[in-house]
C-alpha cells in the first residue's frame, strides 16, 4: 500500500489542463463573482444534469440551509435528526429556531417518519430531514404528514447529489432541498452548495437572499446575506459535471468490493442500495455490533489506523450530545441514533481508491472477528504485504 495516509475520502479534481483555459478567460474578463457567466451557465447545466426545475448556487451547503429556512420564513420549532453533520442543526440555531430531535430508523439511519407525528406541537412549522449517506428518507410519508399538519419540508440533501428515487431526482421532494459541494462530497466545487426549488418566484427570492437582498442599484428587497458562488468555482463545477458518471462507476466498484469482502463477517453490517433508488455511492458506512463481532467500533477505528487507514465515525457524537443542544428536552431518549453512532465507521471511499486498500480493510476486520476466518485473514494480509514489497 502507498506510504501516505489513506483517508476516508480524497477529492476528485477536474484535469488541470482543462481548467487553465477557463481561468485564462476569467482573468481576461475580470468578472470574478456576482452572477457571472460561468455561474449562470453552471446553474443551467446543473438543473438539466440533476433533473430539477431550478438551482440556486451557494458558497457552501451551510449558508444554503440557512437561506432556505429564511426563504420559507420558518420560525418556532423544526423537527430534525440528531444523526447528521452539525451544520444541519446549526442552521436552525442561526435562524433562532428551536430544533426538536426525533430518533432515526436503524436500516438507513434516516429520521424515523413513524415518530414525527408525536413530536409535532402548535409551534412546529417545518421538518428538516437529512438523506443520510445519500439514501433517501421516507419522502412519501414525510410529505403526507407535512400536508396533514400544514408543515414545510426542507431536505438537507448534502449527501444526495445525483440520487434518484423511482427514476427521478430525490431533490424534487419537499419544498426545498439543499446540496453541499464541499471538497469531501461526491461532487465538489472545492466549497459550494445549492438550493433546489420548484418555481421561478421562489428561485428569485432565494437569489435575493444570497446577494444581500439587492434587486437593483437602489433597491434592497430582503435582509439577505452574502452566500454567492464565485466564477472560479462555477467554472470548475462545469468541468466536474463531465466526470461525475465515471466517478460514480469507480465508487460503485469499491462499494461492491467492500460488500463482497465483508459479507460473511458476523457483527459487521453494511447498507445495500435501497429499493427504487439509483444510488450515488457517497459513503460506505459499516456498523460494528460489539456483542457479535467481539470488538468495538473504536477498536476497529484504531486497528485500521495501525495499517495507515483512517476511517471516520460519521456521525459520532450525535448533534444532540453537543453542548449547544444537549439541554433540549428532545435531546434525550434517542436510543437508535445513540446506538448507531457508537457502531458506525465510514470506510475510505473514492473513485481511485486502490483495490488493495479494500483488501487490507477486509483482512483487518476478518482478523479481528471472532470467527474462524482469522487464519484466512492472516494469510491474505501476508500475501498483500508480499505483493507490495
Ligand atoms: N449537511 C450535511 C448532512 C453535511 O454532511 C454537511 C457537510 C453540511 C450540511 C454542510 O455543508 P458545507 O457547508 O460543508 O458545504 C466534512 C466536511 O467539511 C463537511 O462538508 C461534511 N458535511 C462533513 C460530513 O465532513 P470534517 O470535519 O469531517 O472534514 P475534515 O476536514 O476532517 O475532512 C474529512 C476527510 O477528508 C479527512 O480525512 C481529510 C479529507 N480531506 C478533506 C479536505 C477538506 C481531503 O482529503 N481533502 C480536503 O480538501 O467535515
Amino acid at each position: 500500500m502507498e506510504k501516505h495516509k489513506i483517508l476516508v475520502t480524497r477529492p476528485q479534481l477536474p484535469p488541470l489542463n482543462e481548467f487553465i483555459p477557463l481561468l485564462e478567460d476569467i482573468w481576461d474578463s475580470r468578472w470574478l463573482t456576482n452572477n457571472g457567466k460561468y455561474h449562470q451557465e453552471f446553474e443551467k447545466q446543473l438543473a438539466v444534469f440533476l433533473g430539477v426545475p431550478y438551482v440556486s448556487l451557494f458558497s457552501n451547503g451551510t449558508l444554503a440551509l440557512m437561506a432556505a429556512l429564511q426563504c420559507l420564513k420558518i420560525k418556532g420549532e423544526v423537527i430534525t435528526t440528531p444523526f447528521s453533520f452539525v451544520a444541519t442543526t446549526h442552521s436552525l440555531w442561526w435562524n433562532g429556531i428551536k430544533p426538536v430531535f426525533v430518533d432515526i430508523e436503524a436500516d438507513y439511519c434516516n429520521l424515523d417518519a413513524k415518530l414525527i407525528e408525536a413530536a409535532i406541537t402548535p409551534e412546529t412549522t417545518a421538518i428538516l430531514p437529512v438523506h443520510v449517506y445519500g439514501n433517501p428518507c421516507d419522502v412519501d410519508e414525510i410529505q403526507n404528514l407535512a400536508d396533514r399538519y400544514g408543515l414545510r419540508v426542507i431536505y438537507d440533501a448534502a449527501h444526495a447529489f445525483g440520487v434518484k428515487y423511482k427514476g427521478s431526482s430525490v431533490l424534487n421532494y419537499g419544498d426545498l432541498s439543499i446540496l453541499s459541494f464541499h471538497a469531501t462530497k461526491v461532487f465538489n466545487t472545492i466549497e459550494g452548495g445549492a438550493i433546489i426549488c420548484h418555481d421561478l418566484k421562489t428561485k428569485k427570492r432565494i437569489d435575493y437572499l444570497k446577494n444581500f437582498g439587492i434587486a437593483d442599484e437602489t433597491t434592497v428587497v430582503a435582509p439577505g446575506i452574502n452566500a454567492k458562488m464565485n466564477e472560479l468555482q462555477a467554472a470548475y463545477g462545469i468541468l466536474q459535471l463531465k466526470y461525475f458518471d465515471s466517478a460514480i462507476d469507480g465508487r460503485q466498484h469499491i462499494t461492491e468490493k467492500y460488500r463482497d469482502g465483508l459479507k460473511d463477517i458476523e457483527g459487521v453490517r453494511y447498507l445495500e442500495n435501497p429499493v427504487d433508488v439509483d444510488y450515488n455511492y457517497s459513503y460506505f458506512p459499516v456498523f460494528i455490533d460489539e456483542s457479535e463481532f467481539g470488538r468495538s467500533r473504536d477498536d476497529v477505528y484504531e486497528e485500521l489506523k495501525k495499517h495507515n487507514i483512517y476511517g471516520r465515525r460519521y456521525f459520532y457524537p450525535l448533534i444532540s450530545e453537543f453542548s449547544t443542544y444537549r439541554g433540549l428536552p428532545s435531546a434525550k431518549g434517542l436510543d437508535i441514533a445513540y446506538e448507531i453512532s457508537r457502531q458506525v465507521i465510514c470506510l475510505p471511499l473514492y473513485p481511485d481508491l486502490p483495490d488493495e486498500v479494500v483488501d487490507t480493510v477486509v483482512s483487518v476486520l476478518k482478523g479481528m472477528a471472532r470467527v474462524e476466518s482469522r487464519e484466512i485473514a492472516v494469510k491474505i494480509l501476508s500475501q498483500i504485504k508480499r505483493k507490495m514489497e
